[in-house]
């Protein structure tokens, strides 16, 4: 079984290469659930969707998230009735959030309502939410505080943050099968994910990074950052903002107690010699992942790492 550890968009296009490689069944995906949010009434977990929709083939490759072709009558007639709508939620998508919704009113886990969702839309890999409690990433700023889709996609990333932290962490357990996934794994996966705000809140889960430091399996983190820049969002600004530097070097400094390979892009081969000093071995590669190519070149190269 190999585990991965994910938050939606870059993860997801790893986790698309990994279940080209090999048989899906064999994966186990561990997903933020910080960037949860409510709208409309509605329970969305936008990483738990993003990768059960690539898995399912369903995903919105161009935009990274949301169904392919979903159109957006809905959320246009809601907000004719005074709701807002900056937050995109298609036709298709409504759909997922509605039985979400639905099924944890009838007092289904988390775990189980996403199992529910993966199941039925086809997907053989185990996805499994961090936690089945509800933790929320908190962004400030000097007068302000934000909910992680109001600072991402309402705030389109602008504003100066000074703080992120995980509201309601201290107190969350990791959902069932996590710790025993990540104990039992043959190898374990840290997607090129944001690490303040899709691998952070998941490391901060009680347990969960014990596990990582504790499991015999070898563990291979991929960089989600090249030169002093993420490949896409935030991820640059907000390490910035936790005083982690902006290189995939911060990056490996935050797995270092756990880490035992870290993939860094070619173009920071320099950084190899500080990375190993961390105790970690570090690997240059092609790390962007542009095309079905790409994601498979680099699962490839991951899944070689991890089984040594
Ligand atoms: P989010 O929840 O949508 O922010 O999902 P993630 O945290 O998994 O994805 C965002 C991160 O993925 C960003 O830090 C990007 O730099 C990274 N990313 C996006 N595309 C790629 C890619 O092609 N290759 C790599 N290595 N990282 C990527
Ligand atoms: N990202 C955007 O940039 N704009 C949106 O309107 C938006 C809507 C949305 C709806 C459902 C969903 O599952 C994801 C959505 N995302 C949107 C992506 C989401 O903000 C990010 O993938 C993650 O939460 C970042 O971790």
């Amino acid at each position: 079984m190999i585990v991965v550890l994910t938050g939606g968009t870059g993860g997801a296009k790893l986790i698309d290469g990994l279940a080209a490689e090999i048989d899906p069944a064999e994966l186990t995906i561990i997903c933020n659930t910080g960037d949860d949010c409510i709208f409309h009434g509605l329970h969305i977990s936008p990483d738990i969707d993003t990768v059960a929709y690539t898995l399912a083939g369903l995903i919105d490759d161009a935009k990274g998230w949301g169904i392919k072709g979903d159109t957006f009558t809905t959320l246009e007639q809601l907000g004719r009735l005074g709701a807002d709508t900056w937050f995109k939620l298609g036709d298709k998508d409504f759909a997922t959030h509605l039985m979400r919704t639905r099924l944890l009113s009838e007092s289904l886990t988390l775990s189980q309502v996403t199992s529910h969702i993966r199941r039925t839309l086809g997907v053989k890999a185990a996805l499994l939410p961090m936690s089945d409690e509800r933790i929320e990433t908190r962004l400030k700023t000097a007068d302000k505080e934000f909910s992680f889709q109001e600072y991402f996609v309402k705030e389109r990333w602008q504003p100066e943050v000074s703080k992120v932290f995980y509201a309601g962490v201290e107190k969350s357990k990791p959902a069932p099968g996590v710790l025993d996934a990540i104990g039992s794994g043959s190898g374990i996966i840290i997607g090129p994910s944001n690490p303040v705000t899709s691998i952070g809140p998941i490391l901060a889960v009680p347990g969960i990074r014990d596990a990582l430091k504790e499991t015999s399996a070898t563990v291979v983190g991929v960089s989600p950052i090249i030169g002093a820049s993420a490949i896409t969002g935030p991820a640059h600004k907000l390490m910035a903002a936790m005083g982690m530097g902006t290189s995939a070097l911060g990056v490996a400094r935050a797995y270092a107690d756990f880490l035992d390979v870290f993939v860094v892009a070619n173009e920071d081969k320099s950084l190899r010699a500080e990375i190993e000093e961390l105790n970690v071995r570090a690997v240059t590669a092609d790390i962007r992942m542009n095309s079905p190519a790409d994601k498979k070149r680099l699962a490839r190269e991951v899944l070689a790492l991890v089984k040594k």
